[in-house]
């Protein structure tokens, strides 16, 4: 009896949760009245009851709110989650506010989830009386505005699976003691709590039994005492991610480190350490790795090292390293051996004091996709360079590279991004460029090349970028321009090419039962990726991935599609052929020799935000039409032979002054000359009333379809560009912290300027 009984039991349940339509489901009460009260009271505290799940609490039965989880046979509320999801960078789809957490929430007693992430409470504290929600297992506090020091009574939840408290700026704490009654914790999150006066943090956490993730990233840690007589720490025995960056940490690593014999994943970027010790090439589970912005002045471990030893090592971040030297770290140096395959797909050794030549071994690295040598000493690139090499963002900007470019390179197919700015490369920009398909950003900028600009260029179809300033080019834009497939607009479904994340391993936890506790972990940056075989967490990973890619994309919006030819010597007009580049939002031709008029079709770039034409020989009107770009909001004209009357609209009011001077015929109130009622009438038809009402009409018109437009580049600008680039995420959550003030401001400025413009089409 009892061997069906199990067995029946599972089947049993499986109904009750996966069918709606189970009769099992009218035999149960619908959820418990005090419960149900219990939930309305705690909404009653937050300022705005409609926005997001709270807006759906109506009805007798609390487990079908949304955010309210219900144990399927007990009906007892389990779960409370009214986690936002995030939609852009730092706004969530909706935004909860309240004076403080309600302690009507003690009357759940089953609660065993709790995730108020993201809700806004004022700089209060956090509330003692969670300490007494005894079966809580997932506590996700993150980003909650909350302040003071944690209250030790979380010390009482012994059941504790996940703590995040990350992203309360103004929460510390000085004695740690509480936590190490935390006997199930399992993930640990404090990013930027103070932990400055944290005397006992690491005795506390070195005796943990369970914990395999901690991210004490910028929490003003200054030093790691390891407490005496520590010998054998579960900690150092069981943690797989740890992130330390941004804190204070001097000197060598803590020798206690050797003993992590589980780590994976190890973040110690922007930290003062100087040494990298002998014993870190004994890490061997390492997967990821993050020394980057330290000021190691030596090394005893070679990458070679590195490499020979951690088979599974995907990436490795060793880049600006401010001391420069790290004599070791030179290439070329050693073999490569130790594993019988590598899995290396991320080599970051910008500003790290790399020399001479490229070694050998490079070839072996079959699955390096991400090669960043930039700010190094390279002179030459070696004839074999290329070959079985499937490398797809290569930057080697700001070395001493010199001479043409070497036919070998074009023997990497799978190219996406390549930067050779900077350098001393001279001769042509030759033609078999065009064999990088995938290529999507190009940068020769800086270089002595002297060629006219090979038509083939037009041929790459996934171009974001293309920078050549600051050569000798000369000739003619080739009026092919308008081939540039993905600078113009209508791609709705964007092919673009191999996904290179996709087949990217990465670190994978045990599955975590559910509720899944990613969606808080998610917005912990722990230097990688965090993903399982559950399904669950890898689309929680992949949202995570949006949200620091967006927030890159904020940042480099005004560079993510442009075109800069400035600083060549170029001639001819401006083809006609470009205007089609409507998704182009900077373009940069100044300081060339080119002449001619503003072509006629200038306001089809809808997107333009900043159009640099200065120093040139270009002449005849402004067209009236330009002040219909109601994006462009950096124009320079000066220093040509334009004339006229600058045009009159909002847009053109808001210009720098200096981005007219240098064209004597210009005139009009930015250049402080009234223009003569000849000059009005002499260019064009005087503009009747009815033209100017359809003008409007039409700016109307324009403005909303900029708007929609805006969202669709940024959309699939964000998601296109940068979903696949691993790089460029590391890059992004490296910078967020950074970033937080000067997105707020761009943020601000480009809402007030949205708000403008929503006032002027009403
Ligand atoms: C369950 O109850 C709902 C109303 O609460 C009713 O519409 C439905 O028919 C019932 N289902 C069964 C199987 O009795
Ligand atoms: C909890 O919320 C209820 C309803 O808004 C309110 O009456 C009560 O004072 C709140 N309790 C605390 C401790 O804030
Ligand atoms: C509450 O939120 C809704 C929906 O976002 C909004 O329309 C309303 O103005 C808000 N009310 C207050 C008082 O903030
Ligand atoms: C919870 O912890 C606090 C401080 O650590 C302690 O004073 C209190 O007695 C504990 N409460 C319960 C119910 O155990
Ligand atoms: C440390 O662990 C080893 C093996 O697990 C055990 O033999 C030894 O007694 C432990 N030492 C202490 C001080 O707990
Ligand atoms: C590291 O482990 C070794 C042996 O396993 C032990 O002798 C040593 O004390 C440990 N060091 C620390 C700091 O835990
Ligand atoms: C590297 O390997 C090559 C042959 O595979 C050998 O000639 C050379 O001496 C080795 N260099 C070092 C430093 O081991
Ligand atoms: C190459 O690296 C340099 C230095 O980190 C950086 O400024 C530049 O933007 C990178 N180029 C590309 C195309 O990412
Ligand atoms: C255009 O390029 C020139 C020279 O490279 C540079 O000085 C200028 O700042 C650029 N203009 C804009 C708007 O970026
Ligand atoms: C620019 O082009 C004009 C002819 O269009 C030529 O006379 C002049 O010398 C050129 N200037 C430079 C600096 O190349
Ligand atoms: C326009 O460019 C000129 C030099 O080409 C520069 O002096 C001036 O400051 C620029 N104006 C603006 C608004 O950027
Ligand atoms: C070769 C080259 O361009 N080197 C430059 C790299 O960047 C540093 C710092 O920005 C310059 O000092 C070098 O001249």
């Amino acid at each position: 009896m009892r061997a069906f009984s199990i067995p029946m039991l599972l089947v049993l349940l499986f109904f009750i949760q996966t069918s709606q339509f189970c009769f099992c489901k009218n035999i149960t009460t619908s959820c418990y009245e005090g419960e149900r009260l219990a939930l309305l009271r705690f909404r009653e505290s937050f300022k705005n009851t409609s926005q997001g799940p709270l807006g759906s609490w109506e009805g007798s039965d609390c487990c079908k709110w949304k955010g309210v989880g219900c144990d399927p046979i007990t009906r007892h509320v389990i779960k409370l989650d009214l986690m936002p999801p995030p939609i852009f960078d730092y706004y969530y789809s909706y935004f909860l506010e309240a004076e403080n957490v309600n302690s009507s929430l003690l009357e759940l007693e089953h609660l065993n989830y709790l995730g108020l992430s993201g809700i806004n409470f004022h700089s209060s504290p956090i509330p003692e009386f969670l300490g007494s929600m005894r079966r809580l297992r997932y506590l996700s506090l993150s980003s909650c505005g909350f302040s003071g020091r944690i209250p030790h009574h979380l010390g009482n939840l012994s059941s504790l699976r996940l703590l995040d408290l990350s992203y309360n700026r103004e929460l510390y704490d000085d004695d740690m003691g509480w936590i190490s009654k935390l006997l199930s914790l399992k993930h640990l999150a404090l990013h930027g709590v103070s932990l400055e006066k944290a005397y006992n943090l690491f005795q506390v956490l070195f005796k943990l039994p369970s914990l395999s993730l901690a991210d004490l990233s910028q929490c003003r840690i200054t030093n790691i005492h390891i407490p005496r007589g520590i010998v054998n720490s579960t900690f150092l025995a069981n943690v797989e991610v740890l992130s330390l960056r941004y804190n204070a940490l001097q000197g060598s690593f803590p020798d206690a480190f050797q003993n992590m014999t589980s780590i994976k994943d190890l973040d110690l970027s922007w930290n003062s350490l100087s040494l990298i010790p002998h014993w870190l090439a004994n890490l061997h589970s390492l997967v990821h790795v993050d020394l980057s912005e330290n000021s190691f002045k030596s090394s005893e471990v070679s990458i070679e090292s590195f490499l020979g030893n951690m088979c599974s090592l995907i990436s490795l971040d060793l880049s600006d390293n401010h001391h420069e030297l790290v004599p070791s770290l030179k290439f070329g140096h050693g073999n490569l051996s130790g594993c019988t395959r590598y899995v290396l797909e991320e080599l970051l050794l910008t500003q790290s004091g790399v020399s001479d030549s490229f070694p050998t071994w490079l070839g072996k690295l079959k699955w390096l996709r991400v090669l960043e040598l930039s700010y190094n000493h390279l002179s030459t690139i070696p004839s074999s360079f290329g070959h079985s090499f499937g490398v797809a963002w290569l930057n080697l900007s700001n070395n001493s590279l010199h001479g043409e470019l070497d036919e070998e390179l074009k023997n990497i197919e799978n190219l996406q991004i390549l930067d050779l700015g900077g350098n001393q490369f001279s001769g042509i920009i030759p033609s078999w460029i065009q064999n990088f398909q995938e290529l999507q950003v190009l940068r020769l900028s800086h270089n002595l090349f002297t060629s006219e600009i090979p038509s083939s260029l037009c041929q790459l179809t996934f171009l974001q970028i293309l920078d050549l300033a600051g050569n000798k080019l000369s000739g003619l834009i080739p009026p092919c321009i308008c081939h540039l497939a993905s600078m113009t607009i209508d791609k709705n479904a964007y092919p673009y090419p191999t996904d290179f994340i996709a087949p990217t391993p990465t670190i994978v936890f045990s599955s975590p039962p559910s509720p899944s506790p990613m969606a808080s972990i998610a917005s912990v940056p722990v230097g990688s990726p965090i993903a399982s075989s559950d399904d669950q967490w890898k689309k929680e990973g992949t949202k995570q991935v949006l949200k620091g890619l967006e927030l890159d994309y904020t940042k480099t919006l005004k560079y993510l599609v442009n075109f800069d030819l400035s600083l060549n010597n170029l001639v001819g007009s401006i083809p006609e052929g470009l205007t089609c580049l409507s998704r182009l939002i900077g373009l940069n031709l100044s300081h060339n020799n080119l002449s001619g008029n503003i072509p006629s079709k200038m306001e089809d770039m809808k997107s333009l935000e900043s159009m640099d034409l200065s120093s040139n020989n270009l002449y005849g009107p402004i067209p009236p039409s330009m002040s219909t770009m109601t994006f462009l909001s950096h124009l320079n004209l000066s220093n040509n032979n334009f004339s006229g009357p600058i045009p009159n609209g909002p847009q053109f009011s808001g210009y720098d002054p200096s981005s007219f001077v240098g064209n004597p015929y210009l005139c009009g109130d930015p250049v402080g000359k009234a223009c003569s009622p000849k000059g009005i009438i002499q260019p064009e038809t005087p503009v009747n009333v009815e033209e100017e009402d359809n003008a409007e009409r039409k700016e109307k018109v324009l403005f909303y379809f900029v708007v929609a437009l805006g969202f669709i580049t940024g959309f699939w600008g964000s998601i296109g560009v940068l979903i696949y680039k691993r790089n460029w995420r590391h890059a992004c959550f490296r910078l967020v912290e950074n970033l937080a003030d000067i997105l707020y401001v761009e943020t601000m400025i480009r809402t007030a300027r949205l708000k403008k413009m929503i006032k002027k089409t009403q």
